[in-house]
């Protein structure tokens, strides 16, 4: 009698566990995402990344476009706050500015994953990780490319990204630490495209205006600025790609596209698929398992030379 009760309950249990477990399924991680904008293909990429593998992995994404403003991002960040979502990842369009609202992230005890750029913070504690590029050696890498390539030898215009930005003040200072050993390598002309088509168009038309013949090269910050130059340079009568030299970072698609028509010489890998390793990050935080503190993306450089060869390879 004993024994057939105990059965009994203990089947009862077992259709109690499966019936919940069945009924509302594991909880759901929910994830709130404030990406900085849709300003270039990269930045497309990035975000077709992100959103396609919380699909894949059954998590719930709150996904809100900056269109390259901070106070946007921070309203985005704060509203995921307020729905008190489990993790907060964000790619912050400047360094400064983080520091309330990323406290207000702590006291709520919602973890913040950062993703491809840093913010300049002191107290490292309001973030778990940082995922992304190593931007400084990117610049280092479009530098002694360009050095080569021009004997150490060249008046450069440079096209740099948004205004108080990781990659913008990272790829600046990588560039310039390497041709710094080069007194024949000189930047003339210097300004911000925001990493846009149509401003790195406008701002070339300009560096042309003031400069025009004298320039022999052209580093742009990423390649939309690159390819907005480009139609500058044809306008004015110069033969982009080989009037003047053109190095850009990201490797996207339409850059290898340039470089077979001859019009831009050299890219530098910047590896925008960073989804997967954001929600292994996710994950990793919500079972509880240690998450280092920075996860760089290990990356390459592309030459014209190599364009038609790779470009079918090539998955944004
Ligand atoms: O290079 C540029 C984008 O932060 C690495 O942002 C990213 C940069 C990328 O707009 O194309």
């Amino acid at each position: 009698m004993f024994k057939r009760k105990a059965v009994f309950l203990l089947a009862l249990a077992f259709v109690l566990a499966l019936g919940s477990s069945v009924g509302a399924g594991p909880k759901k991680i929910v994830v709130g995402f404030a990406q900085v904008g849709a300003e270039s293909g990269w930045r497309t990429a990035n975000t077709e990344s992100i959103i396609s593998e919380a699909k894949k992995r059954g998590i719930e994404l709150m996904f809100v476009d900056g269109q390259q403003q901070q106070a946007n991002q921070i309203k985005a960040i704060r509203s995921f706050i307020e729905q008190k979502v489990d993790i907060i990842g964000f790619s912050p369009v400047v360094t400064t500015g983080w520091e309330q609202v990323l406290r207000e992230a702590k006291r709520a005890q919602i973890p913040v994953i950062l993703t491809d750029r840093a913010v300049d913070c002191e107290d490292e504690s309001l973030w778990v990780t940082l995922i992304g590029s190593d931007f400084v050696e990117e610049g280092r890498r479009a530098a002694r490319w360009l050095v080569e390539k021009m004997n150490g030898q060249a008046n450069i215009v440079e096209l740099q990204g948004t205004i108080g930005s990781a990659p913008t003040i990272d790829r600046k200072k990588g560039f310039e630490e390497v041709i710094a050993a080069y007194p024949g390598m000189k930047i003339i002309r210097s300004k911000y495209g925001d990493f846009t088509r149509s401003k790195g168009k406008e701002v070339m038309e300009e560096f042309l205006r003031a400069e025009g013949n004298k320039i022999d090269a052209l580093f742009a910050h990423n390649d939309d600025m690159a390819i907005g130059a480009i139609q500058a340079i044809e306008y004015y009568g110069l033969r982009p790609g080989v009037d003047i030299i053109i190095v850009s970072i990201d490797a996207i698609r339409a850059a290898f596209e340039a470089m077979i028509e001859g019009k831009l010489n050299c890219t530098v890998e910047c590896n925008p698929l960073l989804g997967p390793l954001f929600f292994d990050a996710v994950e990793a935080i919500m079972a509880g398992r240690p998450v280092p503190k920075r996860i760089v993306i290990e990356e390459g450089i592309f030459p014209q030379e190599v364009a038609r060869d790779v470009l079918p390879t090539r998955r944004y």
